[in-house]
């Protein structure tokens, strides 16, 4: 439908007026929120992942085209709840104790809900405890953690320390990142996932909850 593939085209240009405008145009036209979110929304985040993963656009262009996102999910939400869509799984997000660094963890989240999946972000600077207490309260799948600090780091062991003790490994899995973290380090510490970066922290999220 044409005007799914312009609210595609006006979220890669980053247009949040115009997205707003015309998502609220296709609600009135009849077409389903699910489409408008499959075929017109999601179908552009995925592009925007797709030209961030290959390095062709940058940080501020995600951050554009992810506000454009927002203007047109805020128009079908309501009528996502009332159709009932189901999100893809919860993923509970957070940059771990002592960690102010957000920029990359928000990115994260970004992509994840790009993606259809519905995420808690806890914000920065947070505990294990809280990352278990939320992830069991929400009946979360997927813990991620950001740290940017080879200091914070240890805070990731903790986690799946924690998860081990309550013999939670494995029902929820945890996926890690942030810049000096490693695949090697995911593995040392028994983590379930490690990400480069948000496209491909969606990637193994998906393999982690099997969509
Ligand atoms: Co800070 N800082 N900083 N800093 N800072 C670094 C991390 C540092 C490498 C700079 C340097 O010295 N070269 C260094 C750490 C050294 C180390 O630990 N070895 C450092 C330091 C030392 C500090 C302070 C201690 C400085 C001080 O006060 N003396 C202090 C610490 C405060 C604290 O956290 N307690 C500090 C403070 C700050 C600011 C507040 C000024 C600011 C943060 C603002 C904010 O986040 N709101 C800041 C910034 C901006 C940086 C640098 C310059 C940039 C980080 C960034 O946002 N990158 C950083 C230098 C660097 O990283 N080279 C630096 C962009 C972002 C998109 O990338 O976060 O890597 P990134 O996220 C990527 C991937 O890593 C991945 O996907 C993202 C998108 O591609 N990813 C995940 C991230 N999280 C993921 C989670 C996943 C999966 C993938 O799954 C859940």
């Amino acid at each position: 439908m044409e005007i799914l593939m312009q609210i595609r085209d006006l979220l890669c240009q980053a247009d949040d007026q115009q997205v707003l405008q015309l998502v609220t145009k296709a609600i009135r036209e009849k077409i389903s929120a699910k489409e408008i979110l499959e075929k017109g929304l999601l179908a552009g985040m995925n592009i925007i992942s797709e030209r961030f993963k290959n390095h062709e656009i940058f940080l501020p262009d995600v951050l554009l085209a992810s506000k454009a996102m927002h203007a047109g999910l805020e128009q079908i939400k309501p009528l996502l709840i009332e159709a009932s869509i189901p999100s893809l799984g919860k993923v509970v997000l957070g940059t771990v104790q002592g960690d102010l660094h957000d920029i990359g963890k928000n990115l994260v989240g970004i992509m994840l809900k790009g993606a259809g999946f519905e995420v808690i972000d806890l914000g920065k600077g947070i505990t294990p405890e809280k990352f278990l207490e939320t992830a069991q309260a929400e009946q979360a799948r997927v813990i991620g953690m950001s740290a940017l600090l080879t200091t914070t780091m240890p805070v990731m062991k903790n986690m799946v320390a924690l998860l081990k003790d309550k013999g939670l490994q494995g029902k929820i899995k945890t996926i890690i990142g942030g810049a000096p973290v490693t695949e090697a380090y995911a593995r040392q510490i028994g983590a379930d996932a490690y990400a480069y970066d948000a496209a491909n922290a969606v990637e193994r999220v998906k393999e982690l909850i099997k969509v």
